[in-house]
């Protein structure tokens, strides 16, 4: 089973006591979270609340860069120049968004360099949908539709993340991922109606693979989340678990109507008394599977991600000497 690599016990809680100046300045941390203000990196903060942020930012960059995987696959296998170049540009889009991230969680005290260290060692999580494989050209379309779409339903409450520097790279991000959505939704769109039966069939079968694992991105019910309540009192998650996959379930429905694809779950019902879509149960086993390392696809993407970190080794010496020299030039002049 991986583990998150930062130690999340609250040192004060470690410790068994508090000073009487930490206990105000800890007051009035929760009173400013309270009245709904920003905080900003120099602030103080708890060291929970710290822990807290860079364990998600730093999963959440960590996801955006092992993202880049399963589509980048099909990079040179794109149907057509214009799918090509669409496809290209989404998946530097992603790269980008993990600097973002990783510059974000900078700015609470852990360095990249320890952040990749815990990923490369296999102690970080990342997203477990990322350890499916993209085995057709529909699944390019699908992880568009279904993944950016579970991401931007996730993404957007992060916007109002309390932690300022997060959500202000959450804007950005988040209207990326607006855009790749709709491509993923376009490409399907065109070929369920303007393709052959063999490419809706592609679809289906795309959909019918990534539908649970999409569902799982939210991570587990809320009675099994042990982050949630802290998280949501911090102003750090808005919504819990359950209620962003209601929220991404009843979208899909919906859209999956104008495709003309059939999601993979003979629960699915509208519920007129709740106002909400009824779905199946969830194999929370696969997902814990999948976290701890054992998914279809786990030690594939990771040696991938360390062999891409072991080829840039020359870039980084290289990029240090420039500062070097440059550093030396400066102070000779
Ligand atoms: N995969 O107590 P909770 C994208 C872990 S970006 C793996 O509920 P929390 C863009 C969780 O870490 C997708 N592990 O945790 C893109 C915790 O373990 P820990 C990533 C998971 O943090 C699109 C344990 O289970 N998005 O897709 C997962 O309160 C297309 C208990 O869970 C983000 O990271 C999972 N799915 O809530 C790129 C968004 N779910 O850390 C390329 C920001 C849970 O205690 C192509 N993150 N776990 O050892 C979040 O909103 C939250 O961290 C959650 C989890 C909701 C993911």
């Amino acid at each position: 089973m991986c583990t998150q690599a930062m130690d999340l016990a609250p040192k004060e809680e470690r410790a068994g006591l508090r000073s009487a100046d930490e206990a105000a300045l800890a007051a009035r941390f929760e009173a400013r979270i309270d009245a709904g203000e920003w905080i900003e990196a120099k602030d103080w903060m708890p060291e929970h609340y710290r822990k807290t942020l860079v364990r998600q930012i730093s999963q959440h960059a960590h996801s955006e860069c092992v993202g880049m995987l399963p589509e980048g696959h099909w990079l040179t296998r794109a149907p057509t120049l214009k799918r090509k170049a669409i496809l290209l540009a989404k998946v530097q889009d992603e790269g980008g968004h993990g600097l973002y991230l990783y510059a974000a969680a900078e700015t609470l005290g852990t360095s990249r360099d320890q952040m990749l260290a815990a990923l490369h060692g296999g102690k970080a999580k990342y997203s477990s949908i990322f350890n499916y494989p993209t085995l057709a050209w529909a699944d390019v379309g699908v992880i568009g539709w279904l993944v950016d779409g579970a991401a931007i339903m996730n993404q957007v409450p992060l916007t109002r993340c309390s932690y300022a520097p997060y959500a202000r790279a959450m804007v950005r991000i988040c209207r990326e991922e607006s855009f790749h959505q709709r491509q993923g939704f376009d490409s399907l769109h065109v070929m369920m109606k303007e393709g052959t039966d063999a490419q809706r069939a592609m679809v289906q079968d795309a959909v019918d693979r990534w539908w649970w694992p999409s569902l799982m991105m939210f991570g587990p019910p809320d009675a099994d989340s042990q982050n949630s309540a802290q998280s949501m009192r911090w102003g750090i998650k808005r919504l819990s678990n359950d209620t962003l996959r209601q929220k991404f379930v009843d979208a899909c429905a919906e859209q999956a109507k104008v495709l003309g694809v059939t999601l993979p779950d003979p629960l699915l019902k509208w519920n007129e008394a709740r106002g909400r879509h009824d779905f199946g149960p969830i194999d929370w086993s696969e997902f814990w599977r999948v976290v701890g390392g054992d998914g279809p696809c786990n030690t594939e993407r990771l040696a991938a991600r360390v062999q891409a970190w072991e080829d840039g080794a020359w870039v980084r010496e290289a990029a240090l000497a420039h500062e070097r020299k440059r550093a030396a030039r400066e102070q000779a002049a």
